[in-house]
Formats: structure tokens, sequence, C-alpha cells
């Protein structure tokens, strides 16, 4: 496969790009050049995350998104950051962005791909100097060029996906993405201004001993996952949850875990956003060879029917996620 033959530790991001690039005789570098444009809005955040302390970025700002969250001054920032540099970019002809009710006209009807995005996502952790991530999947236009983007592009369903990722504002800023042949890792250098290699392949083990829940809504989960959860605590895993959603997959993809964000009280269809949270880090998850679904079916064949729809979200080593839906189906 091809990302997965020659990349060595330390080739930085723009070169790793190309090379692939090279790889296929017939693309056109447009992709290559959406995902330098991705890279290079990700550069921007991060400064900002980075004097947010400083500069009165944190905290709310006063209005809430679609959802009825409340939206962080650095969401905003962050959505008008990417949107911009996919305006300029020029290979996005329409965005959803978590921060947008409705679609993202670029102008740029010429253009072959569709940008779903969450440019910021747990931003309530920025207040307290915890991470924070964002999530992109990427696909190609299905209606025809030179007209403006439809519903149809935004609806498509996560097998679809050209290329998907995250970046992680941690300890150290990180790339990670996928364009279908497995999943690379590259780590942020501040004083060069650039990503490198860092997490060749990544691999997903196939059981792991963390499990990330936010147990908070234990009462109200139904007995197949209450059993599933006794059984993590039965055999003393770790449980691990940040509330920052790229940060507990990112643990989990590197030491083996399963995340689940289940349907609860409050949110009957679970929380997370199927279009730019679910689809982009399932298709990672396939990719470096964890398992992605709805705790019933495959979170990448959902066929969607609104921008900003939920789901149910189990995802991880394949064994826990196997296990956990196994016990859905016995006990609920
Ligand atoms: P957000 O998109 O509004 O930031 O919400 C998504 C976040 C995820 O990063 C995280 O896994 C989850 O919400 C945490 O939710 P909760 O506080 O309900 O556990
Ligand atoms: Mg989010």
């Amino acid at each position: 496969m091809m990302d997965k033959l020659t990349a060595s530790v330390g080739t930085a991001l723009d070169r790793f790009i190309a090379k692939r690039q090279e790889q296929f005789p017939y693309a056109t570098g447009e992709l290559s050049q959406l995902l330098r444009d991705i890279a290079l809005a990700s550069k921007i955040i991060n400064r900002e995350i980075n004097r947010a302390g400083l500069s009165d970025l944190g905290g709310a700002a006063g209005t809430e998104n679609i959802q009825g969250e409340q939206q962080q001054k650095l969401d905003m920032i962050a959505d008008v950051r990417f949107t911009r540099a996919l305006i300029n970019g020029g290979e996005t002809c329409g965005i959803v962005s978590e921060e947008v009710d409705d679609i993202i006209d670029t102008g740029n009807h010429h253009a072959k791909y569709i940008v779903t995005i969450d440019p910021l996502d747990g931003s309530s952790n920025i207040d307290v100097n915890v991470l924070v991530g964002t999530i992109f999947s990427i696909y190609r236009r299905r209606s025809p060029i030179g007209r403006p983007p439809t519903m149809d592009d935004m609806l498509q369903q996560g097998t679809e996906q050209v290329a998907a990722g995250y970046v992680l504002y941690g300890s150290s800023t990180m790339l990670v993405y996928s364009t279908g042949y497995g999943v690379n890792g590259f780590t942020y250098e501040p004083s060069l201004g650039e990503y490198f290699l860092s997490h060749a392949n990544m691999q997903c083990k196939e059981n792991g001993s963390i499990f990330s829940i936010n147990e908070g809504g234990y009462n109200t989960f139904n007995e197949g996952l209450k059993e599933y959860i006794r059984r993590c605590k039965e055999r003393e895993y770790s449980g691990r949850y940040i509330g920052s959603l790229v940060g507990d997959f990112h643990r989990n993809l590197l030491k083996g875990g399963i995340y689940i964000y289940p349907a609860t009280s409050k949110y009957d269809t679970g929380k997370l956003r199927l279009l730019y949270e679910c689809n982009a880090l399932a298709f990672l998850a396939e990719q470096s060879g964890a398992m992605a679904t709805d705790g019933k079916q495959r979170i990448l064949e959902i066929k969607p029917t609104s921008l900003h729809q939920r789901s149910p979200f189990y995802v991880g080593s394949p064994k826990m996620v196997e296990e956990a839906m196994q016990c859905l189906e016995d006990y609920t």
C-alpha cells in the first residue's frame, strides 16, 4: 500500500505529500494542495491556542451554535481561519463546519472537493489548558463542476472519504491523516514552522486495556453498556477520559483501548456529529486496524440525512469494540 511503502521518520510534511503524489501518475495535485491548506491553517490555530491564556481568547463568546452550545472565541477564530484557508486555497467547493448551520459555498465552483470539519473540538477545555483538536474529512463532489455545492455533495457516507485526519494541539502539536493507504502522524516543530513525520504507518492494537467514557451518565446507559463497563472494571482496565475526543482517540490509537460516546438521556442519539467527528475518526480507525461502529453498524456505512446529525460512537481496538457490541446485543 502506497503510504506504507517509503515513509521515513523525519520527512517534512510537504515533502511527504509531494512524494505521495508522485506515486499516483494521474494525480493533479489538487488534493495535495488541499492537505497543505489544512496544515497551514492548523499552524495559525496552533499559534492562537498557545497565546489563548494571555490574549483573552479563552472563554465563551456569548453566542450559541446550531446545537445550542456556547461558542468559544477560539471556536469561531478556528472556523474563520480554516474557512479562509480553504477558500483561498481554491480546491474546495463546499464546507460543512460544526460552527455554521448551513453549507458554506466557497465560491470555488470549479473545485472538486468537499470538506467537513470541526475546526476546534473540545473547546470547553481551553480555559483549563487541556488539549483540543481539529477534525476533518475530504470527499469528492458529486454535483457537476462549475455549479454551487449541493446537499447531496455533503451527505455522503463515510466510505466515500478521500482523506481524513485530525490535528491534536497537545503537549506537542500533531497532524495525523490518511488518504486511504494507512495512517501517518506528523509532529509540529514550532521553531521551523513545519510538521515532520514522527509516527509512520500507525497501527492500533487488536486488544487494549483502556476504556474512555463519560461515566457521569452511567445510570442512563442501557443494560448492555453497563455490562461492558462492569467487565472493564472487573479486569481492572484503566479508565481514561479527557473529554476531548481527538486526545482520547489518539491515546487509544497509540496504546490500545476503546472510546465510547453512547446514547444518553441528554443526547438520545449520542453527542458526536457524524459528518465532522465520527466519520473522519472511523476512517482513520479502520485504516489503522481499529474498528468504529454506532453499537450496531459500521459508522462509515451510515447514510447521513442531515448536516449536523449525531451518532453513538464506539471506536478503538477491534476486540474491545466487538465485545461491547456483543454486550449490547446480549443484554439490551
Ligand atoms: P464539542 O464539539 O462541542 O467540543 O463536543 C465534543 C466533545 C468531544 O471532544 C468530547 O469527547 C465530548 O464532547 C465530551 O463530552 P462530555 O463532556 O459530554 O463527556
Ligand atoms: Mg466537536
